[in-house]
């Protein structure tokens, strides 16, 4: 166990002491530049335009992308696009010495660093989201005129690229999109040559290289456009103008004060230092180390604040990352596990504004009038509206129709209420939608021979018969009901709709039936076999994401899920392990998650789609892999994690209900629960010793802890605070809004 960090002196220092912990810096690092984009390359983003570094020695490649840029249109899936490249040549052999190639999560920034001949070279890369540009900075600490290089653009589908003064360009126009973007090269000392081509830099002392770009997509417009080529030119133009005039200096420390306070909101240490060897040989060699396990979790932290900030667009089956025209699935919008995957994290990892393009992109979407997701219901004589499986950024909804998938994107709608109480939002931005849905789901749901209303004619994606009332869209359309009601709760309102809908919530089968093994039963006519091993858990829906399955509601249920859960088996798919994560903490096995953990870190190589239960894991550069690369295991990881250290349930907040004995000592800082309330705990020897709890809304706090003693309550300066022992376990104290609160343990 590490000592002199914040467990050193006597327990009722320990938070104290945490708070003056230095943060285990959060860092990928390597000693040799990425060979493979998928595997090894290292990303920035600004939640809309991104970038994949290699970090080569003699030839650097800087491969990027806009999360708008989409060939496809209304009637055509078409596939999310590579924007272009940008290749560094220098003048410099490739072999160097201290070669290091890192990313940096504290501060979102990607360095290379290395010496030739006595000169050390550095190299920085970020993605700034107040300037909407990705930087590069080149520099030779402690020598002048040592930059040689030639700078080439490249566009993704092969156009031309046009050099003029220090900016180089690239446009063009897919079926519905036109595009642009602008790389520009300012330099210190030396010379800039500007061929037809490309920028020639002679004995430069430093370089900055900004790099921007933009479409005209507007998923608001009934044409998915707004503008032409001329308005992207000037508002890319416009960007790169403001952003030229700032100096590096000056670049890097309005990205720093915009991100740094967003991770930072959230730490885990769980007694592991930054270990002295590479990443790749972090997770090829020593996946027990518990750093990996926090490098792992913030690191869905960082893809989320690089792909899902502002805009219109949630992020994709790679978040924004994609170097080919033809990616896997056409790194769509995937309705029946992906898509939801990635927002998993959101709000109980503190990211909050990361889930805003989710919310516009379903709300949007939902409420076009006459747009192609209302087609979809009314095709079946529904109102609200319904999408299949897979979904461009253009309304175009194929392949296979996914009718719950409405009310699963509602309860994303649901869950951002649950933890902000914004009651503005719930009323003018979710009800509406969630409004909607219910009705769908009237339209569509049928009696029983049993006179309970089930949905005609549903999956379990992806495989099985279709039947009427299976569990999975039995129980996403009762979350929708009951979600909805606590929404008019919420609301006051009671009108006919909410009628309806308390009466045929009353008659809704809600998915739940014990099967002749044990098992919750994923169909109601076929069968479940025992030891069907496919990776959708869509049958437990109500165990994890939904909560209507709990020890603490009906054991019953919670002791069919683990039946059904177990003979699933560990093998998955990159999501899927990350699934059976969050499943195993709702069951409080937490050295299940944690093996389970541990087998979605396996090391893999394998860049083409694989569906083989052991193909998946990671890559060095940790992205996760279905294989091939998809970020929705990366998400679901992030998301499983906080799920053994937190969990909201009917009797309050549960504070570490799942942790493994290979975590015993440690602290998270930050991790949000519903009610407005952000905490922080500290354990050793697998036992909670102290905490705070910070209420943003003034809510009572309340907490479920069945295996800590909760022995004072203080407010942060000075009184104590009384709280009372409900019959039912729950710990019950009231609070202010927007203070906090210290936790002492026994
Ligand atoms: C779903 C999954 C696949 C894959 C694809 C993108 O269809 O069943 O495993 O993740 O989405």
């Amino acid at each position: 166990m590490r000592v002199g960090k914040y467990f050193l002196g006597l327990a009722a220092c320990l938070y104290a002491a945490a708070a003056d912990a230095e943060r285990v810096p959060m860092k990928l690092w390597y000693d040799e530049p990425a060979k493979v984009w998928m595997t090894s390359a290292l990303p920035v983003g600004n939640g809309g335009i991104g970038a994949m570094f290699f970090g080569g020695v003699a030839k650097e490649r800087l491969q990027f992308n806009d999360k708008t840029l989409w060939a496809g249109s209304t009637t055509r899936r078409g596939a999310y696009q590579n924007m272009g490249d940008l290749f560094f040549e220098f003048d410099t052999p490739e072999t160097c010495t201290n070669y290091r190639r890192e990313l940096s999560l504290d501060d979102a920034i990607g360095r290379v660093s290395y010496t030739i001949d006595g000169v050390d070279y550095l190299r920085e890369y970020f993605a700034s989201n107040p300037d909407s540009v990705i930087v590069v900075r080149l520099t030779t600490p402690g020598h002048k005129g040592k930059l040689n290089f030639s700078l080439r653009m490249q566009d993704g589908r092969q156009g031309t690229t046009r050099v003029d003064g220090h900016t180089m360009t690239i446009k063009g126009t897919l079926d519905l999109l036109s595009y642009e973007a602008q790389a520009r090269l300012q330099a210190d000392g030396g010379m800039v040559e500007t061929k037809s081509d490309r920028l020639e830099v002679k004995g430069a002392d430093a370089v900055t290289v900004v790099l921007t770009g933009a479409t005209n997509f507007d998923l608001a417009s009934p044409t998915y456009t707004r503008g032409d080529a001329d308005e992207i030119h000037r508002r890319v133009s416009a960007r790169m103008d403001k952003a030229a005039r700032k100096s590096y200096k000056k670049l890097k420390a309005v990205h720093l004060a915009d991100y740094q306070p967003l991770f930072a909101r959230v730490e885990l240490d769980l007694d592991a230092e930054q270990p002295d060897y590479t990443t790749d040989v972090l997770v090829r060699e020593h996946k027990d180390n518990a750093y990996l396990d926090m490098l792992y979790f913030q690191y869905g932290r960082y893809l989320m604040l690089g792909s899902s900030r502002g805009g219109q667009l949630p992020s994709n089956l790679q978040g924004l990352w994609n170097n080919v025209n033809n990616p896997a699935w056409e790194c769509d919008y995937h309705s029946n596990i992906n898509v939801q995957m990635n927002y998993w994290p959101a709000e109980v990892a503190n990211l909050s504004e990361c889930y805003a393009p989710f919310i516009t992109y379903v709300s949007t979407e939902a409420l076009k009038d006459g747009g192609s997701w209302q087609q979809v219901a009314r095709k079946e004589n529904c109102r609200g509206w319904a999408v299949h499986t897979q979904n461009n950024i253009f309304g175009y909804t194929d392949w296979l129709i996914n009718r719950p998938a409405n009310a699963w994107y509602c309860t994303h709608l649901w869950q951002h209420y649950a933890y902000t109480l914004d009651k503005e939002y719930l009323r003018d931005t979710a009800w509406p939608v969630m409004k909607v849905t219910c009705q769908y789901w009237f339209d569509r749901l049928k009696e029983n021979t049993e006179g309970r209303l089930v949905a005609p004619n549903e999956w379990s994606p992806e495989h099985g018969p279709w039947e009427d009332g299976v569990a999975y869209a039995q129980q996403l359309v009762y979350a929708l009901f009951e979600e909805t009601l606590a929404a008019a709760g919420v609301l006051a309102v009671d009108d006919a709709f909410v009628s309806e809908l308390k009466e045929k919530f009353s008659r809704l089968d809600n998915g739940l039936h014990v099967g002749s093994w044990g098992q919750i039963k994923e169909w109601t006519i076929q069968e479940d076999k025992q030891g069907d091993h496919q990776r959708h858990l869509s049958h437990l829906m109500a165990l994890y994401p939904c909560d209507q399955i709990s020890y603490l509601k009906d054991k019953r249920y919670a002791e069919a899920a683990k039946v059904a859960l177990d003979s699933r088996g560990d093998g998955a798919t990159g999501w899927s392990r990350a699934w059976k994560v969050a499943c195993w903490a709702r069951l409080w096995d937490g050295e299940r998650a944690y093996r389970l953990l541990k087998q979605a870190q396996n090391i893999t190589d394998v860049t083409v789609v694989s569906m083989d239960d052991n193909a998946g894991g990671v890559y060095e550069n940790l992205f996760c892999a279905h294989p091939s690369f998809q970020i929705d295991g990366n998400f679901g990881a992030t998301a499983g994690i906080a799920e053994m250290m937190l969990q909201n349930t009917v009797k309050g907040v549960h504070l570490l209900p799942a942790l493994p004995s290979a975590w015993d000592d440690g602290r998270f800082k930050g991790l949000k629960a519903k009610g407005g309330f952000v905490f922080d705990v500290a354990w050793k020897d697998g036992k909670m010793v102290e905490g705070r709890v910070h209420s943003a809304a003034g809510q009572e706090c309340r907490m479920y802890l069945p295996d800590a003693k909760l022995v004072e309550v203080k407010k942060s300066k000075g009184g104590k605070v009384a709280f009372t022992q409900e019959a039912d376990g729950a710990v019950v104290f009231p609070t202010s809004a927007g203070k906090s609160y210290r936790l002492r343990f026994e």
